[in-house]
């Protein structure tokens, strides 16, 4: 058997015999296709928060991504549009970016993905018949159908302790869909203190704009509160890509003094999402949000000071990718996750899945969807499923190269482990791995 063949008879698969690299992307592309993901950072909400489910196709036009497309093409202003009905907006983007455009965009494309899925006419000249599909839709089916058609197993929520909308569900008896978790969301109050602080004091807790002892022991308080009520998986903030830990701004304290010892207190991880320059354009609203090159020193110290708190850490600007990798091969309690918004594009998601394999194995989530209308997770998974197919054949082809072949088995371990179990572990959602050992036969 040369270096270039598989022989996979003797594993557990029934004896698939995989000879040549045909066989190879074959069984990559089977089993990347059918593993299910646990999708660990989402803008999604059970069932049970009512309005807060967004759906169907007005929404998934007016997603802020094409919404900063329309403005480039389009000679309607950012006062005009948000003067339109969520209808008349949807409208607008389909005729600018998909009538009288080619929709070759990443976020079009996905418009088009979806689409094509619910077997909807990608090249319709209106949205009448979208509309009456989705018209025509029960809401718990549809939930199933866009689940099974992502094969997403189960999602992670963006739960904010502060929004009224949100708050009531939580502090209702009703049952969560258990396939939606929670993570509590920490931006109001680690980025923009000052004015959360009238609502942490209508909440009952007595913290005070000036950052004092009693500020931080009814902050931990506070938070202590919404863990036991959300039981969320980690706690979680986006972070401006000037973010310091050591500084003496509010936020730094209170991560510091508050976040951090909960994080401790209840064996919770903390996601730091970092690198957004939030409202850079402000008339844009959501959509005029940019990014940053962000000191990934800052995370490694934080690392290296609470070596008992565990990391999920996810950079925005392209340029930070290549570093964090670096530091996750320093920091075990650190867990590279993503290609957040603006690099979730082919490009760079095939770049950084890459570089990711090549200097920490399979020790990483190669992705989230951070999807905010359910049906995005059937093109966002899609897109994402096809580019890590690529960069984990390659991966093995080289191995195969070097002299060494994998069992379909092992294919399935790794898939399993990036696509949900390297982060099930993290935040303690299974106490062990299963990990399965396949038989190889076929020796360079
Ligand atoms: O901070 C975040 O979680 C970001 O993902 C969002 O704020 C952003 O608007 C988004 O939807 C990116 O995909
Ligand atoms: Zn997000």
């Amino acid at each position: 058997m040369t270096n270039r063949q598989i022989d996979y008879s003797t594993a557990e698969d029934g004896g698939g015999a995989a000879r040549d690299e045909r066989e190879l992307r074959r069984h990559v592309d089977e089993v990347i296709a059918a593993t299910p993901v646990t999708d660990l950072h989402t803008h999604l909400y059970a069932p049970q928060f009512g309005e807060l489910n967004l759906w169907a196709i007005d929404e998934l036009l007016n997603y802020h991504y094409l919404i900063a497309e329309l403005f480039r093409s389009s000679t309607v202003t950012p006062e005009e549009f948000w003067g339109l009905s969520k209808t008349q907006q949807a409208d607008l983007i389909w005729q600018t970016l998909f009538v009288e455009q080619t929709p070759l965009s990443e976020a079009t494309r996905g418009v088009i993905a979806v689409m094509s899925a619910l077997g909807l006419d990608t090249r319709a000249r209106d949205l009448r018949e979208a509309r009456e599909f989705f018209r025509t839709q029960r809401a718990e089916d549809y939930l199933e159908r866009v689940l099974k058609l992502s094969r997403v197993s189960d999602l992670v929520m963006t739960n904010d302790p502060l929004d009224e909308i949100e708050t009531p569900t939580w502090e209702s008896s009703v049952e969560i869909d258990p396939r939606f978790h929670a993570s509590l969301r920490l931006d109001r109050i680690l980025n923009g203190w000052t004015e959360i602080v009238p609502r942490m004091s209508a909440q009952g807790y007595q913290v005070r704009v000036e950052i004092d002892r009693r500020t931080i022991s009814e902050t931990r308080r506070f938070l202590d509160d919404w863990i036991v009520r959300m039981k969320p998986l980690y706690l979680g903030v986006s972070l401006p890509d000037d973010f310091t830990y050591l500084e003496e701004a509010p936020r730094a304290h209170l991560l510091r003094d508050a976040v951090l010892p909960m994080c401790r207190e209840h064996d919770l991880s903390l996601a730091l999402m970092v690198g957004v320059r939030r409202r850079v354009n402000p008339a844009l609203r959501m959509a005029g949000d940019g990014l940053g090159r962000a000191d990934v020193n800052v995370v490694a110290r934080m690392c290296a000071e609470n070596p008992d708190v565990r990391f999920l850490i996810t950079f925005l600007s392209r340029e930070n990718q290549h570093e964090l990798c670096v530091v996750a091969r320093k920091f075990s309690n650190l867990m590279p996750f993503g290609c957040w918004w603006f690099l979730n594009n082919t490009s760079i998601i095939t770049e950084i899945t890459r570089e990711r394999l090549e200097l920490l194995g399979t020790s990483f989530i190669p992705q989230h969807s951070d999807a905010r209308v359910l049906d995005q997770l059937i093109y966002k998974w899609e897109h994402s499923r096809r580019i890590i197919a690529d960069a984990l054949y390659d991966s093995y082809a080289e191995l195969l190269r070097d002299g060494r072949a994998v069992t379909r088995q092992e294919i399935e371990r790794d898939a399993t482990r990036l696509f949900s179990g390297n982060f099930r572990q993290w935040v303690g959602l299974v106490a062990t791995e299963k990990v399965e050992s396949g038989v190889v036969v076929s020796a360079p």
